[in-house]
């Protein structure tokens, strides 16, 4: 079972995340901002993870330390969940429309965190810089190179879609297909 604990604390949130990788099931969220639980709930959900996630943090100045530090401590904890990514199938892909939105999303587990996003997005739950920032520290973190194209009406719309769009390449990408390390350097 591809699993991991991970705690991060500073002086301006503290997060705790448990996650599994192979066993769908438990998703408790609570990071203070209810859309923004409504979007990790949505990933844990679609992408068949346990996720326990609780953030505090500096609400009282905004949400940005909270959104960045959550998709930071997740980050590593699918890092450390992945181990040594032997066996992955280390790409997928996919199309998720939401009524007037669609996210495309294609993503390559490869060691090297690098986000490639396309698209506007407006502000909803959280701000659409915020988005983008969750998504950036996110792939920086857990070492995966993400395309995300996202385009819509409606915010909400585009954000959740962009979620659920993230969950299903990520479902795809970590299944185990093989044995060997998926690299022809012989290490991700
Ligand atoms: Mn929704």
């Amino acid at each position: 079972m591809r699993e991991s604990r991970f705690v991060r604390e500073t002086k301006e949130t503290k997060v705790e995340i448990f996650l599994n990788l192979d066993s769908k099931g438990e998703i408790e969220i609570d990071t203070g901002i209810p859309f923004f639980d409504h979007m990790l709930k949505s990933f844990a959900k679609h992408s068949n993870l346990s996720l326990k996630l609780k953030a505090k943090g500096d609400l009282e100045v905004d949400e940005h330390h909270t959104v960045e530090d959550v998709a930071i401590a997740l980050g590593k904890a699918i890092n450390m969940a992945l181990g040594d990514k032997r066996g992955i199938k280390r790409f997928g892909y996919s199309i998720v429309p939401m009524d007037d939105a669609v996210a495309i999303c294609g993503i390559d587990i490869s060691g090297r965190g690098y986000l490639n996003l396309e698209g506007v997005v407006l502000d909803s739950g959280i701000k659409g810089e915020n988005f983008k920032h969750f998504f950036d520290s996110l792939c920086r973190n857990s070492g995966i190179n993400m395309y995300l194209s996202v385009k819509g009406e409606n915010s909400h719309h585009i954000m959740e879609a962009a979620f659920k769009a993230f969950a299903v390449a990520f479902l795809e990408a970590r299944k185990i297909v093989g044995e060997d390390i998926p690299s022809v350097k012989g290490v991700i």
